[in-house]
């Protein structure tokens, strides 16, 4: 049947079964833009009860009411018989988003399909854990790169390698503050994968890595933690990290929100996939595996200085608004991730990106690329990509330096208020600034 474009406000929306409320929502909406067929953003909380694969269903259901999906949040529900809450901002115009939310509820293959306004969601001063057991709270997953989603993944027609990663992706979602990370027994074919990385790491890292990776990785390699034969626990490297710099880990099932994921630094805790990569790709890797976290990213969490830059990012985050946080993963992305700096003249790497990925370590010192100094306020604006090699690299004097040119960044941020963590409480404390 023919749908006439929300031409009727009234008719249309009570067709659509939506509730007064939602009817609200929407015509506010259509009333501030001041045209029906004008693409408006919505946000959508829809609960699955049949898996997350449904939540394609959803997207090609967007997509046939030719709207744009902005963003995707999945997270394992508490509810009874839901499996999975999913958040979705879209822009569609208000006939084409009744008409999407009817065609959803209509299909009885959801929970609960709920319509919310926009600004309901961007809250002015977000809800941030103060302490380290919140961080239950806060591991919302991004949709992107997932084997079961994406057609490109090395890991799409592996039913096995899928089966594999829900398992561990289970644990992470079990698991609570203060909980032993669980054990995993690795796979021959997984150690395999390890091994191989782990030897272009040994060779490429001696010539290329800064000096304080090479510390920690000699550490990590004489208290036999990273060995050829077997995948380090993240229980044990946890225990590493604290004895270090009291950074520990925990668990989390992919790729978490920009949001969640810094604010666990802000405690001392990164958050630590625990899935390997498919073998058939050991070289590259779409989203982070604990390869490149245990390779890339755990040296550098036992340097004192790094810990603390990594914190200071972490906290910098804390109730910030969109546009900081987002700002904040691209200095994050230059600098944690892509990072180099100077010593003694030459350019070495630290961005864990580039300590776990041969090809993309030679090509960043190489002259195929753009090195700028790295400047905060510059660097925090500058657009990247995840899909191919940086274009881009920022080089910075030193740790030390990086440290003490972010601080002053941040002091320039909107936040109405200080945070200061406490370290023996592992709280966080506020500090109203007038
Ligand atoms: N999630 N699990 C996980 N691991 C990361 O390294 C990671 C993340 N989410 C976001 C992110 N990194 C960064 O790109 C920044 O946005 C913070
Ligand atoms: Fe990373």
């Amino acid at each position: 049947a023919a749908q006439g474009e929300g031409s009727n406000n009234s008719n249309n929306a009570n067709d659509a079964g939506l509730t007064e409320e939602e009817v609200l929502l929407a015509n506010a909406a259509a009333e501030s833009t001041e045209a029906e067929n004008a693409m408006q953003s919505a946000a959508l909380v829809v609960r699955l009860k049949e898996g997350i694969s449904s939540l394609g269903r959803i997207l090609k259901a967007i997509e046939t009411f030719k709207g744009a999906v902005q963003h995707v949040e999945s997270r394992v529900s508490r509810e009874q018989g839901v499996d999975h809450d999913v958040l979705i901002k879209v822009d569609m115009t208000r006939g084409n988003l009744l008409q999407l939310v009817r065609s959803l509820r209509q299909s009885g293959s959801f929970y609960s399909i709920s319509l919310l306004a926009e600004h309901n969601i961007s809250v002015k001063a977000p809800w941030f854990p103060k302490h380290a057991s919140e961080l239950d709270n806060c591991n919302h997953l991004m949709t992107k790169y997932e084997p079961d989603l994406d057609m490109n993944h090395p890991g799409f027609a592996d039913k096995v390698y899928r089966q594999r990663r829900k398992e561990i992706a289970e644990i992470a979602f079990a698991y609570k503050y203060g909980d032993p990370i669980p054990y995993i027994e690795y796979s021959d074919v997984e150690v395999k994968t390890w091994r191989s990385v782990l030897l272009t790491v040994v060779d490429l890292s001696k010539k290329h890595a800064c000096q304080e990776y090479r510390a920690a990785f000699q550490k990590l390699r004489d208290e036999q933690i990273f060995v050829e034969h077997r995948l380090p626990q993240l229980q044990e490297m946890s225990d590493f990290l604290r004895r270090n710099t009291g950074f520990t880990l925990r668990p989390a099932a992919g790729l978490l929100t920009a949001r969640d994921f810094l604010a666990s630094l802000a405690f001392r805790i990164f958050q630590s996939t625990q899935y390997v990569r498919h073998v058939n790709s050991p070289y590259h890797t779409p989203e982070p595996d604990c390869i490149h976290e245990l390779l890339g990213h755990m040296p550098l969490l036992a340097d004192p200085s790094f810990a603390q830059f990594s914190q200071e990012i972490g906290l910098a985050s804390l109730g910030a608004s969109d546009e900081e946080i987002e700002k904040l993963s691209t200095v994050y992305w230059f600098t944690v991730e892509f990072g180099l700096c100077k010593e003694h003249g030459q350019v070495k790497a630290y961005g864990a990106g580039l300590l776990s990925s041969y090809g993309e370590l030679l090509h960043a010192i190489s002259d195929k690329c753009e090195h700028r100094a790295f400047e905060p306020a510059s660097t925090a604006v500058q657009p990247y990509q995840d899909q191919e090699y940086q274009p881009i690299y920022y080089v910075a004097e030193s740790f030390e330096d990086a440290k003490d040119k972010f601080r002053r960044w941040v002091s320039t941020m909107s936040r109405p208020f200080e945070v200061r963590f406490n370290p023996h409480t592992e709280r966080v404390e506020i500090l109203d600034s007038v």
